[in-house]
């Protein structure tokens, strides 16, 4: 056997041995190295060969120097890589247990302290415990939902003889289902971001509680502007609305909206109890939907308006109620702050505050001698008539004659006459609804 070649041997053995992950080229390379130096290298034999077995030599090396291509400098990076990766499973498998333990707090709060020994591999107990939980919130949800059932069957009959406003009790619950879905959801994120049954939780989501509104979607984490399913009332339906996460804030109930007059709004008072258009673009959600979500939650009331030279302008209302059809969706609205101007409460002699709506056929306004519906062909909460209007009819320039376009009448400049008797009108209006004590 030639030197050579045993030196070339005992490279590729200590090569292989040490350095397992590296590409056989790069071996070559080692080879090649090792072939120019010098080598003595010493071959004892240490008794005989047995019968089919191996031959009983030693083979001595000198200390041996190898150049080593650079890619062999990434060996090391790799162990640290190993030894971070090893770090990350051991703070997952922490974090995992702190779940565990935090899931275990939480049911302990929530169900007066009925411990379950756990028990089994990690990930499964984990799994009972995130089941458990989750039956123990469902449970506890359909109890208050129970509970506000009732209390919605008694502010009915309160209602009817006047007596008492239950809003506080409806805030109460309404907190205490905030408070219980925050806690649902914030176990659920924490659990599913870390842990290694990740894939099971995210399959088999929490049952969530009711979302009343906007608000509720905002609360639970949902940031993009877009149609959601909305419960204002446990007891009555639920429907799609269009919520505004945006806008000072988020979690912006849309009731109204204008942008290009696609839709048209000279419509009967059926259209506007229960809507018409087209949530993403111009819609009235409709006067049952507002009565619903304002009844549910005491509510601010957020109009914002632009009109055809870019000016944005908004006024913010901190109270708005709208009643029922039998009350013919009678309105509230409280204090104003903004910067368009307070047009709903114009003066003594125009003022919308605590008007009934009114139709192009059906008059319920303060003109005796008219329907202000059908004259500014709208369906609006109109006084005797009007010192604002967002349900007018959508203009694309200034008009002549009657102003029954989109009106509001505190606009800087809206008063004005122009040459030729000529109106401006707006090209978006935007009315939106918000829990008044929801903080975004
Ligand atoms: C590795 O060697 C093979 C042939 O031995 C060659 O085709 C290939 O390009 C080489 N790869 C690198 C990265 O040098
Ligand atoms: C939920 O209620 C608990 C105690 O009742 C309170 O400590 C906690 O701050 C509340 N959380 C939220 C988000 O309101
Ligand atoms: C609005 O509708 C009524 C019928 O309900 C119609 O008489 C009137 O001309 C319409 N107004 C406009 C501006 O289209
Ligand atoms: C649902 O709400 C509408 C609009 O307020 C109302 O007319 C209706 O009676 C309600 N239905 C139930 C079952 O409460
Ligand atoms: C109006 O709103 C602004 C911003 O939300 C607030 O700082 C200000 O105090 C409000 N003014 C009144 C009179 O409510
Ligand atoms: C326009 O309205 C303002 C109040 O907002 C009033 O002071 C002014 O006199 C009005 N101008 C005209 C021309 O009516
Ligand atoms: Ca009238």
């Amino acid at each position: 056997m030639r030197l050579a070649n045993l030196c070339w041997l005992s490279s590729v053995v200590l090569a292989a041995q040490s350095f397992l992950v590296v590409a056989n080229n790069e071996t070559e390379e080692v080879r090649d190295e090792a072939v120019k130096d010098a080598c003595s290298v010493r071959l004892e034999s240490r008794g005989k060969c047995e019968e089919g077995g191996e031959c009983p030599f030693q083979v001595s090396l000198p200390p041996l120097t190898l150049q080593l291509p650079k890619q062999f400098g990434r060996i090391e990076e790799v162990f640290k890589e190993v030894q971070n990766l090893k770090e990350i499973v051991n703070n997952l498998k922490k974090c995992c247990q702190d779940c565990k333990l935090q899931a275990d707090d939480n049911r302990d709060r929530g169900t007066n302290g009925r411990l379950v020994p756990g028990t089994g591999a990690l990930g499964e107990a984990a799994d009972n415990r995130v089941r458990e939980l989750e039956s123990d919130v469902n449970k506890l949800s359909s109890d208050l939902k129970n509970a506000k059932e009732e209390i919605d069957g008694l502010h009915g009959r309160l209602e009817k003889m006047n007596l008492v406003n239950m809003n506080n009790i409806e805030n109460y619950v309404d907190s205490k289902m905030a408070n219980l879905t925050f806690v649902v959801n914030s176990l659920d994120g924490k659990c599913s971001s870390k842990c290694p049954s990740q894939e099971q939780i995210q399959s088999r989501p929490v049952q969530h509680l009711i979302y009343k509104d906007c608000s509720d979607y905002h609360t639970i984490g949902k940031r993009s502007s877009e149609t959601y399913r909305v419960t204002p009332d446990p007891k009555n339906s639920s429907f799609e609305v269009y919520c505004d996460m945006e806008t000072m804030g988020g979690g912006w109930t849309v009731l109204q909206g204008r942008l290009d007059g696609s839709t048209n709004f000279n419509r009967t008072w059926q259209d506007y109890k229960v809507g018409f258009g087209n949530l993403r673009r111009e819609f009235w959600l409709g006067n049952d939907k507002i009565h619903l979500l304002t009844k549910s939650k005491e509510m601010i009331l957020r109009i914002d308006l632009e009109d055809f030279n870019g000016v944005k302008l908004y006024a913010l209302y901190d109270h708005f109620y709208v009643a029922n059809e039998f009350l013919k969706y009678r309105i509230h609205i409280g204090n104003y702050n903004g910067t368009a101007g307070d047009a709903l409460h114009f003066s003594k002699h125009y003022n919308h505050d605590m008007k009934f709506f009114t139709t192009p056929d059906r008059d319920n306004d303060r003109y005796p001698s008219g329907n202000c519906g059908l004259f500014y062909s709208s369906g609006w909460w109109f006084d005797a008539c009007i010192s604002a209007n967002l349900n007018g009819k959508y203009y694309h320039q200034k008009y002549r004659g009657v102003r029954n376009g989109i009106f509001w009448g505190t606009w800087p400049g809206m008063n004005e006459t122009h040459p030729g008797g000529y109106k401006s009108s707006f090209k978006e209006a935007k009315m939106m609804m918000r829990p008044k004590h929801f903080k975004p």
